[in-house]
């Protein structure tokens, strides 16, 4: 229909910097930090109004900014979803809203996926796997049973669900290894150091001969416990672990890790080209995987000045 009368209360998107109200998880961990500063930055260099909220690791205070961004009637949501359930109430209430939302970094589980327009973020089984292909290899030449310690991350979330999926899967077909100890440490060094000095209190014919921390600053605060007990990280037990910051490059080029499987924090720039396209009206893929790899030991000191974070 041709338009006759111009109608001056809708403005023309083209100017109208499009308004992005972004649910952060918490702020407990160096992956997380790099993750914001990245949302920041990339909201800033695509000229979108960022609004974001830090829900300290609590899904009601992510409930809450939600019900914020919907009374704010902002363009768009973003949640990085502290764990997978419990999600179908508060998306129903955005789109009654007509608000479009953006899952990043964990994925949720909703039995109607048209809940949400996009998720971007890693392979998490995938990251499992590798760091359980790279143990299997490692220990190839230790006889007999080995004994694995697994640093759990936040429970039901699901990076940790899928990572321990993902390792564990993979040593079915490698029944000397066994889990003999595992714990959440909720994916923080705090945590993860606590959980290991447990780990260290069994009789010592039962410490770990390997460590699995679903993520590095778990993994640095087991070294902290490791080192208390007088035995050599890297070496008395071997570590893996995921993430990639640049302070477990660090603890690989000491020696104290041994391999480190990447899960890449750097989405802003992606999270805001899916907000400009859903904005332009065009749709997207229904998950956006972020490339990422593992890195060992003896690479660590030439990649650690590549590290963007
Ligand atoms: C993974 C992310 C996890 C990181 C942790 O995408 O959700 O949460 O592995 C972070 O370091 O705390």
């Amino acid at each position: 229909s041709v338009v006759t009368d111009y109608d001056s209360s809708i403005q023309p998107t083209a100017t109208k910097p499009i308004v992005l109200g972004f649910s952060q998880l918490g702020s407990e961990s160096t992956w997380r930090e790099a993750n914001t500063t990245s949302i920041k930055e990339a909201a800033k260099e695509a000229n979108i109004t960022l609004i974001m909220t830090n829900a300290e690791q609590d899904q009601k205070k992510q409930f809450e900014a939600i019900r914020s961004f919907i009374r704010r009637d902002v363009d768009i949501i973003a949640i990085a979803p502290v764990v997978q359930t419990g999600w179908e109430g508060i998306l129903k209430e955005a789109r009654a809203a007509d608000i479009p939302v953006i899952i990043i970094d964990r994925s949720l589980h909703v039995n109607d996926s048209s809940l949400y327009v996009t998720f971007i973020g890693s392979n998490f089984y995938e990251e499992g796997v590798k760091a359980s292909k790279y143990m299997i290899d490692r220990m190839r030449h230790q006889p007999g049973k080995i004994r694995i310690a697994e640093l759990q991350g936040t429970v039901s979330s699901t990076p940790s669900i899928n990572r321990g999926l993902g390792f564990w899967q993979m040593l079915e077909a490698h029944p000397r290894f066994q889990i003999t100890q595992s714990k959440p440490g909720n994916f923080t060094q705090s945590g993860g150091k606590q959980a290991m000095q447990e780990f260290l209190r069994q009789p010592r014919k039962d410490w770990p001969q390997v460590l699995f921390a679903h993520n590095d600053d778990m993994a640095i605060g087991a070294i902290e416990a490791i080192q208390e007990v007088g035995l050599k990280p890297g070496s008395d037990i071997i570590i893996i672990s995921v993430d990639g910051t640049r302070r477990a490059f660090e603890q690989m080029v000491q020696g104290h890790i041994n391999a480190v499987v990447e899960c890449n924090p750097l989405l802003g720039p992606l999270v805001m080209q899916a907000a400009k396209e859903i904005m332009a009206g065009r749709t997207l893929p229904k998950r956006m995987i972020t490339p990422e790899d593992i890195f060992t030991q003896e690479l660590a000191a030439r990649e650690l000045e590549n590290r963007k974070y």
